[in-house]
């Protein structure tokens, strides 16, 4: 379905607790919307990109400001995946609702409920760290995600790992270490982790591959996987045995989709991360966690995790550690009362 006009809208929703990572403390989100308009219909995706450019070069203002200048002709721009994944998206959730199938049935999905798993932040102190992951625990989440730094690594992870010896439990560096710190980063290997997850900065898939060959706990990357050409280059260099999947990170679902065929090729487990969506947002990593080759838990949580209040579908459930995978396009509700702006941009040429 061709469409005629996007609408982009601005929602600004606090945070049910901050989010800390190693690049600051955020304690709203200010979320771009893209709904793609045609004769009536229509189709709706969350942009990824952060408040500030700190996980990756994009962030909200670049992607609107880009959206609103070359919406029409987005295949020709060059990077920007979180912007352009937002637009493909919407026009495929237009498509998708015309043809009355949903997002799972689309990408292949063979599960209808699919493992919880949560990530938790660097903590002032050890003792304060436990407390989380110990109500995490009690949530039911099936898996835990633990953001390490220099600085903050080993010592936090062993004490964890002492108090919950059979927990599924993972970290997740951003990119914050050297391969010089390969010979520190191996006494994680005593802990018995599902993964280390993009220990080195993005660009550094030789330094990933050297350190796969030290360390024993399989290596994931995330940052570093932006496109099905990159999954390639890393397995084939060994720099990972695992991928995260981020629609977002990526140029959207269908690029996604193409990450997980590789990996399923290659024997490469994948897990679906999260970047502290929406409803709207947590929809299509719900269908792609249901992909076959998705072996292990996501980041991915109850909409009620980061946003008490202000959701903007109906809410998604966690029940028993499992979250079900919507069979249906999502219910978007009302949303005057979040939106800071809105704004409509014609499509006049292509899309
Ligand atoms: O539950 O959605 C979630 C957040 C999981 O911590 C999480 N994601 O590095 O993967 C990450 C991190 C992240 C969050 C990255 C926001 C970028 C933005």
């Amino acid at each position: 379905m061709r469409a005629e006009a996007v609408e982009l809208r601005r929602v600004r929703l606090p945070l049910a607790e901050p989010f800390r990572a190693s690049w600051g403390t955020q304690h709203d989100r200010d979320v771009l919307l893209v709904r793609a308009l045609a004769d009536g219909a229509e189709g709706w995706a969350e942009c990824a990109a952060m408040n500030e450019p700190r996980y990756s070069p994009e962030w909200v203002d670049g992607a609107h400001a880009l959206l609103r200048a070359h919406a029409g002709s987005i295949e020709s721009v060059v990077g920007n995946p979180m912007a352009k994944a937002a637009l493909r998206d919407a026009l495929l959730d237009l498509d998708l609702r015309a043809a009355g199938t949903s997002l799972a049935a689309h990408v292949g999905a063979v599960r209808t409920e699919v493992d919880a798993g949560v990530a938790v932040g660097t903590a002032d102190s050890v003792a304060e760290l436990l407390d989380t992951v110990a109500r995490r625990v009690d949530e039911g989440y099936r898996r835990v995600k633990l953001k390490i730094a220099p600085g903050w690594d080993v010592e936090p992870v062993r004490a964890v790992r002492e108090r919950f010896p059979d927990l599924p439990l993972q970290v997740d560096a951003n990119g914050a270490y050297r391969v010089d710190d390969a010979a520190h980063l191996v006494a994680l290997d005593d802990l018995d982790l599902l993964l280390v997850e993009q220990p080195l900065p993005d660009d550094d898939l030789l330094g990933h591959a050297t350190l796969a060959q030290v360390l024993r706990t399989p290596i994931c990357l995330d940052e570093a996987i932006t496109s099905v050409r990159a999954a390639k280059q890393a397995i084939t260099l060994g720099a990972c045995s695992v991928v995260n999947l981020k629609p977002g990170r990526v140029g959207g679902v269908e690029e996604a989709r193409r990450i997980h065929d590789v990996c399923v090729d290659a024997a490469v487990a994948v897990w679906v991360g999260g970047m502290l969506a929406t409803g709207i947002g947590r929809a299509v990593d719900l269908a792609l966690a249901a992909l076959p080759g998705c072996t292990l838990p996501g980041d991915l949580s109850p909409t009620g995790r980061w946003f008490a209040d202000d959701l903007l579908t109906e809410p998604v459930a966690m029940v028993d550690g499992r979250l079900p995978v919507p069979q249906s396009p999502v219910d978007v509700r009302d949303l005057s009362d979040v939106t800071t702006s809105v704004e409509l941009v014609r499509l006049s040429r292509g899309a």
